[in-house]
């Protein structure tokens, strides 16, 4: 999968095949970032702007580079900051999604984004950081015709909160296509592999994966059955996965794997503060779970969260083989 790396430095020195404008409606050049590349471009680029015709917040157009090192300049609008009230999470991160599509349409492999919005336009840094983030994520997933994107950091504001988020955050993307589905079914695979074998036995990881986590399986569960799938990146790499069901007035948490490398580094409670937020949107009042009773580590690790048990389950899944859990739940402090 393509990597997501983060960079300080002048943006119009990059040697790669598009790096992206942060201009204005007019797309006739301005300050910041705009007016450096401009200046580097030199007045071809304005020339080629101006038969643009303008561009909208949140939509992106692309020319040459002429005279910088990069082939091509895709021209993004991001959003004046106002408060958050005028849909500015939403168009910037349309302005991600689009400068990736016409990369994507154009062939091209390599690209650069600055920090949209940040500058001039005033959008709050840690947040414009995380849609960032998550966009760029969530359309690398999807897109594998593309092979780097760099974010490419001017101020050290900026760097520390990207590399802050890049080494220690995590981003959940919501999977749908068939390509995200492939990843999440062989993430399950060596998750399950690696976590259940010494509590139940090869050969009952082998049957519940190929029944539950499979392609058809996870499809099926998405499609039809009201689950919702989220890979966990960490460092631009699939780190776990995690799946819910809203059920009324309680947030079924389905699955819920960090792989082995990556435990014990704070990625579970991230991974759980992200589920408490999806259940507080659902307008959930509890969590629950339920966990194979020999799991004790994990059980450990949800009481942490706040879990109890609540009675045991026994499950017949089939072929023989009988799940043996706890029921869990966390209660949700609305207010
Ligand atoms: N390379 C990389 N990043 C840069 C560079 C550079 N050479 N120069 C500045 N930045 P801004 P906006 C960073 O203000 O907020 C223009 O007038 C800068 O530190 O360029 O989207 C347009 O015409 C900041 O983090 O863009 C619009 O009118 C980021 O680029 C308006 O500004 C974006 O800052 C757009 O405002």
């Amino acid at each position: 999968m393509a990597k997501i790396e983060i960079i300080k430095g002048d943006i119009t020195r990059l040697h790669i095949d598009a790096i992206v404008n942060a201009a204005n409606n007019s797309l006739t050049g301005g300050g910041g970032v705009d007016g450096a590349i401009h200046i580097a471009a030199g007045p071809e680029l304005l020339r080629s702007c101006k038969l643009l015709e303008g561009c909208e917040t949140g939509d992106a157009k692309i020319t040459k580079g002429f005279n910088l090192p990069a082939k091509f300049v895709i021209h993004t609008v991001g959003p004046v900051w106002q408060e958050g009230k005028t849909n500015e999470n939403q168009l910037l991160a349309s302005c991600y999604k689009e400068s990736l599509m016409l990369a994507v349409r154009n062939n091209i492999r390599t690209l650069a984004f600055p920090n949209i919005s940040t500058g001039i336009y005033g959008y709050p840094k840690p947040q414009a950081a995380t849609i960032a983030f998550e966009t760029i994520q969530a359309f690398l997933i999807n897109h594998q015709q593309i092979d780097r994107v760099i974010c490419c950091c001017f101020d050290e504001e900026n760097l520390k909160i990207y590399r802050e988020l890049y080494d220690k955050g995590i981003v959940a993307v919501r999977v749908f296509s068939p390509l995200a589905i492939e990843t999440t079914s062989k993430l399950a695979e060596k998750i399950w592999h690696e976590h259940y074998v010494p509590m139940i036995g090869i050969e009952q990881v082998s049957y519940m994966v190929n029944s539950f986590q499979s392609v058809k399986a996870i499809g099926n569960q998405i499609n039809n059955e009201n689950y919702q799938y989220y890979i966990i990146y960490h460092q631009s790499e699939p780190a776990g996965y995690i799946a819910i069901k809203p059920m009324g007035e309680e947030l079924f948490l389905s699955k819920f794997y960090i792989i082995q490398e990556k435990r014990g580094t704070g990625l579970g409670k991230k991974g759980y503060d992200f589920i408490s937020k999806k259940a507080k949107e659902f307008g959930c009042k509890s969590i629950t779970l339920t966990v194979n009773k020999n799991n004790i580590n994990s059980i450990k690790a949800y009481r942490k969260f706040g879990f109890e048990i609540e009675n045991p389950v026994i499950t017949d899944i089939g072929s023989g083989f009988i799940m043996d859990d706890y029921k869990m739940r966390s209660r949700l402090d609305t207010d």
